[in-house]
């Protein structure tokens, strides 16, 4: 039996370990460890909750953008504000570009060098490239001097040693499968997926001011100004024009490379339909909303829980059953650490009890993780492209039921193989594919509102907080690219007293609870086939096929162990408003140089 520790995880944001008990070649057992801390519910408390979303944001900058609007929603629930129909669709279009552009990301730089050896790109045929190329698409860049120029590229990047994004991977590993020409081909799609992604987002350096982070949000809508009439808008006929561009060359990538570049490598690994099952639990809070942000049944992707790999039954979501453990998290809760807690009701009291950094084992009995654990009903969920497209299929959406069915009958396999490694980046693909049909909807909608004259982007009849009550609770529930995101506020006298937020991957990276039920991760890796434990790259296959994101994912710690609970107050400045609160400035700084 031996101990097989990756720490960090690398080409995922934040900071991950992962450690697995390895008998007989294959996995038997694995823990999931946060090793990062962020402070951002911190810093929000104390301060007006129309700027939450600007704060927000930033817990991110790979998913941006997804927490900005999980924060706007959130404080337009607790207040009672409905926003502009506009409004909508600049956020659909926002957040609908964010997942294209995030899993195109992820499938060629994040994920795609676990399967392809880069090294061997150099043994390819370029003309048996371009065969390949042209037998599984009609994207033009398939030439056998282009594929040529490619390989030579590669070649100079390995004759000056400087190896540069291509450095320290497991090249060589048995586990790698592909021929010479499909890893030529496929390190060609990762350069030119580069490209694709910066053109692509240029609708959110227009829609939100700049990317990431983007800066147009409103409490009640958008700050975007939309006029068919004014070459100055933001939104203008020119403008329409734009987007549609950009969306039809990203449908054109999407459909043209991404999605037949996944089922060709897909075929040569299809042992791993196979493994990295996990849970079987599904959740997706489901979102993009045709209309009211409180009718659930008309989002573009299905709300729902799939419970034990039954895809007969759609059962509904109840945000009232989402609660934290804390049992195996370095955090501390009044109510004892067996207990769990509710995200309106969350508390966030940092104990950190590992041992002193840099540390080579974890005491994974005890607690041995920065992450919370949140459950559904009880129970651990996976969350993400597979929960929605399981959510979407089993709900009937004939949409995603089509390509998901066309899938399977290329591999000539049931549904079941979805619950896998492979089923994570399939649906994935599925979902981008779905997405950039979508887009030209919206923005023709959007279009056809201001040819109408509608232009209101924004709501402002409760801008004024003298019109809020003094006290209020709110939630806003949102798919980011990585899964089910949920922000939690709770509002007193025009000040946020706690924010919570429970992100994507915090449910698939939790650690244990108190009934000893493993994290998504933790339950995905066990039985994973290990052909070296020295070079442990089918545990990282697993583990990126989730795209880890660890920034969203920790909550505040204090090197020193302190609370950061309620009782810290906001302080007014001289101007009258509040900025973060001298308390919670006191612990953050301490928090921070507390070593950890
Ligand atoms: Ni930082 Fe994120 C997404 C959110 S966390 S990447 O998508 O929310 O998994």
């Amino acid at each position: 039996m031996a101990r097989v520790v990756i720490d960090p995880v690398t080409r995922i944001e934040g900071h991950l370990r992962i450690e697995t008990e390895v008998n007989g070649g294959r996995v038997t057992d694995a823990w999931s460890s946060g090793t990062m801390f962020r402070g951002i519910e911190l810093i929000l408390r104390g301060r007006d909750p129309r700027e939450a979303w600007i704060w927000a944001q930033r817990i991110c900058g790979v998913c941006t953008t997804v927490h900005a609007l999980a924060s706007v929603r959130a404080v337009e629930n607790a207040l009672g504000i409905d926003i502009p129909d506009n409004a909508r669709l600049v956020r659909n279009i926002i957040a609908g570009a964010q997942n294209v552009q995030d899993h195109v990301i992820h499938f060629y730089h994040l994920h795609a060098l676990d399967w392809v050896d880069v090294t061997l790109a150099l043994k390819a045929d370029p003309a048996k490239t371009s065969q390949l190329a042209q037998s599984i698409s009609e994207w033009p860049k398939s030439s056998a001097t282009y594929f040529k120029g490619v390989q030579d590229r590669v070649k100079a990047l390995v004759a000056s040693r400087q190896l540069s994004l291509f450095s320290s991977g497991d090249w060589g590993h048995p586990a790698y499968q592909l021929p010479p020409e499909a890893n030529l081909l496929a390190v060609a799609h990762y350069i030119e997926a580069l490209d694709m992604q910066r053109d692509f987002i240029r609708i959110h350096a227009v829609l939100g001011g700049k990317n990431p982070h983007l800066q147009t949000y409103l409490v009640g809508g958008m700050s975007t100004a939309i006029d068919g009439n004014e070459p100055e808008a933001v939104i203008n006929p020119e403008r329409i024009t734009l987007f549609n561009e950009l969306a039809a060359r990203a449908k054109t990538f999407v459909q043209q490379v991404y999605v037949p570049d996944v089922l060709a490598v897909a075929s040569f690994y299809k042992e791993w339909f196979g493994y990295g099952e996990g849970l079987g639990n599904f959740m997706a809070y489901g979102d993009f909303p045709s209309g009211s942000i409180n009718d659930p049944s008309d989002f573009f992707f299905p709300r729902g829980v799939i419970l034990g790999r039954d895809l007969a039954t759609v059962h509904p979501v109840d945000p009232g059953k989402i609660a934290e453990y804390v049992t195996h998290s370095w955090y501390e809760y009044s109510v004892g650490d067996q207990a769990s807690r509710r995200p309106a009701e969350g508390e966030t009291s940092p104990k950190y009890s590992g041992p002193k950094p840099p540390y080579l084992v974890l005491d994974t009995d005890a607690k041995y993780s920065w992450l919370k654990s949140p459950r559904y009903d009880d129970k651990p969920m996976e969350v993400g492209p597979l929960a929605r497209t399981l959510v979407a299929y089993a709900s009937g959406d004939a949409q995603v039921k089509k390509s998901v069915d066309a899938v399977l009958a290329k591999f000539n396999a049931p549904p079941t193989v979805l619950f896998s490694t492979l089923g994570r980046i399939a649906a994935r693909a599925i979902e981008a594919d779905i997405m950039v049909e979508k887009l030209p909807e919206w923005i023709a909608q959007l279009d056809d509102n201001m040819a109408h004259g509608d232009v209101r982007i924004h709501n402002g009849d409760k801008w004024d907080p003298e019109s809020w009550p003094k006290s209020c609770a709110g939630f806003g529930l949102e798919e980011a690219p990585r899964g089910s995101l949920g922000h939690w506020v709770e509002i007193e006298n025009k000040k946020i007293v706690n924010y919570q937020c429970i992100v994507p991957s915090t449910w698939n990276a939790g650690p244990r609870d108190a009934h000893g039920q493993r994290g998504a991760y933790e339950a995905a890796l066990l039985n994973t086939p290990i052909a070296d434990p020295e070079r442990p790259l089918e545990v990282l296959r697993t583990v990126h096929s989730f795209d880890p994101c660890l920034a969203c994912a920790v909550h505040v710690v204090d090197g020193k162990g302190r609370s950061y609970g309620r009782e810290a107050e906001a302080v007014p400045d001289s101007e009258g408003t509040t900025s973060l609160p001298a308390d919670s400035a006191a612990l953050y700084k301490a928090a921070v140089q507390g070593g950890l």
